[in-house]
């Protein structure tokens, strides 16, 4: 891993914490950027009123630089856009589609500009845009995701742009850091982990759950109505598969859908919640504080680079 990432986020570590909508608060994102990486607020569940007091109260608990990730498919997008430019926040990463006609506006406004991808050919448009980095996120992650593993993706974006690619998807521990800088990338993004971070506000039962699940508990569903989640099976994702198997409807499934995220997260509502998490889920055991994960994460990598590459 080297300065060029660190040097755009302004942060000690090459880390961007996940934009986890509902779940990345100014809380998580304070202690997040408190230890020593960059916490996100993600406006994914939020208008601009929201955001901006969020934003704010994130600035009453953290000196350092934080940022704030925009879910391009919540419909509070063009205010949330100009929310970030007036609150003057360093980092605007998004998710779930292509930033595309907001870029300029953020760029006029010194705004770092980092969006998550899932394909080379967003990679490459978003270059052409002038954005700084690239979140290269492959489908191990949890929530909305692509078609390509980490594996195969990180690799592929990083020949076809010069710009920092940031890795994503399946990175819990030092291992993943050495194995996504082999593949080229310059830093790392992780969400899963940090679910179970002391700080992170979620329901008991999320974090609970979290670290109960093993390599095999995460599934799908979406993917025939071309908006694949990974979330921790339960009855919720069960019905969803069965009804997909069935031919519903987008709409029949998104009716399911709507406000399990929030159950999830706020309620701990084991059936009807839909509980987002990645496949490495299965490696995290315990909660820490968010330093304490950051510090154990890089000093895990830097003892694997020392040794030549094995632990
Ligand atoms: O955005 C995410 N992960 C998310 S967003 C989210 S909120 C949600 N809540 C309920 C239902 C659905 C979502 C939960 N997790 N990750 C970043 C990401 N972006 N992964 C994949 C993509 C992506 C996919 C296709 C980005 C662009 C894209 O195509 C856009 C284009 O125009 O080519």
């Amino acid at each position: 891993m080297n300065a060029r990432v660190t040097s755009i986020l302004g942060t000690k570590y090459p880390l961007i914490q996940g934009g986890m909508a509902w779940v990345a608060d100014a809380y998580l994102a304070s202690a997040v950027s408190n230890g020593g990486g960059l916490g996100l607020i993600a406006a994914g569940s939020m208008n601009g009123e929201l955001l901006r007091k969020e934003i704010q109260l994130a600035r009453t608990l953290t000196d350092k630089p934080f940022g704030v990730n925009i879910m391009l498919m919540n419909p509070c997008t063009p205010e949330l856009a100009q929310v970030v430019i007036e609150e003057k926040v360093a980092v605007v990463t998004t998710g779930a589609g292509s930033p595309g006609k907001y870029v300029e506006g953020w760029k006029a406004a010194g705004i770092k500009v980092i969006p998550v991808i899932a394909s080379t050919g967003l990679a490459r448009r978003m270059e052409s845009l002038g954005v700084d980095a690239v979140v290269a996120e492959g489908c191990e992650a949890g929530g909305h995701i692509g078609e390509i593993t980490t594996m195969a993706l990180i690799p592929q974006v990083v020949d076809c742009i010069s710009i920092p690619v940031i890795a994503a998807g399946g990175i819990a521990d030092g291992r993943g850091i050495a194995a996504v800088s082999m593949l080229g990338a310059s830093g790392i993004q992780v969400g899963t982990r940090f679910l179970t971070s002391t700080e992170c506000t979620i329901h008991v039962n999320y974090k609970n759950l979290v670290i109960k699940s093993r390599d095999i508990d995460s599934r799908v569903t979406g993917r025939s109505g071309g908006h694949p989640v990974r979330c921790i099976k339960n009855a919720l994702v069960m019905d969803l598969l069965a009804l997909e198997k069935k031919g519903a409807t987008f709409e029949e499934m998104e009716t399911i859908m709507v406000g399990s995220l929030r159950k999830a997260v706020k309620n701990g509502d084991m059936k009807e919640g839909s509980f987002m998490a990645g496949q490495i889920a299965g490696l995290v055991s315990e909660i820490q504080p968010a330093q304490v994960i950051i510090e154990e994460m890089f000093a895990e990598y830097e003892e694997i680079i020392k040794n030549g590459g094995s632990i």
